[in-house]
């Protein structure tokens, strides 16, 4: 069975465990103590997570595992498109994710986990503006890019989003997601139209 290194709740890590479940693929999870890499840095030779092992195949860097998932778990739904146009555009959606919400997130993070003493309250209103623009754009969908095989796109909203909407499964997993939920402010109802949206994505992180 596919071994995954795991360091909950860091984005890259959230975005393996989303992408095997969407993907059905039967998984053991093995926790990653985030101040002892000894065990990653044995088995792959580096000391970031996630890192997966699978037919023989030691994996790390959470963007090389979701193209190694698609290409060698063909009989499962695909995350990439197949044509060059539309994964240009899925590119393009990363890019535009990383500028504006990714970038205001990460000083959130870094005082959720203790990293930063003050909460930068400017990246958590941009964070929120962030929030609004993605309820707006999902507001009568269930698919963020028009397109066959695009749910990488959905995905990506989910690694993000999840840290203020995250459902009940992933706080009962990982307890700093209850903390997460406080520190990045987000009252119930705020984002319904993103609630209704990260429902499935957030069944993948229970
Ligand atoms: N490009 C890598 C980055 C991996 C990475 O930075 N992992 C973080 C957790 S999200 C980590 O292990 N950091 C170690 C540390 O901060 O000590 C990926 O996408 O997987």
């Amino acid at each position: 069975m596919l071994k995954f290194w795991e360091l909950a709740p860091s984005p890259n890590s959230t975005k393996v465990r989303m992408a095997l479940r969407f993907k059905n693929i039967d998984f053991e999870a093995i926790p990653v103590d985030p101040v002892d890499r000894d065990a990653v840095l044995k088995m792959s030779g580096q000391v970031l997570t996630p890192v997966i092992e699978d037919k023989g195949i030691i994996l790390n860097d959470s963007e090389a595992i979701l193209q190694y998932l698609d290409a060698n778990y063909p009989e499962s739904p695909r995350l990439f498109p197949r044509d060059r146009g539309g994964r240009r555009e899925c590119e393009d959606w990363k890019k535009e994710l990383d500028e504006k919400i990714a970038k205001p997130w990460m000083p959130v993070f870094f005082h959720l986990i203790g990293r930063f003493e003050e909460c930068d309250q400017d990246a958590l209103k941009s964070y929120h503006e962030a929030l609004a623009w993605l309820d707006r754009l999902v507001a009568d969908k269930d698919q963020i890019q028009e397109g066959e095989n695009k749910s990488i796109c959905d995905l990506r909203v989910a690694e993000w989003a999840t840290y203020a909407l995250p459902g009940p499964g992933f706080i009962a997993r990982c307890r700093l997601m209850g903390k997460s939920k406080e520190v990045f402010a987000v009252k119930n109802g705020q984002f319904k139209h993103l609630e209704r949206y990260l429902e499935k994505w957030n069944g993948f992180l229970a």
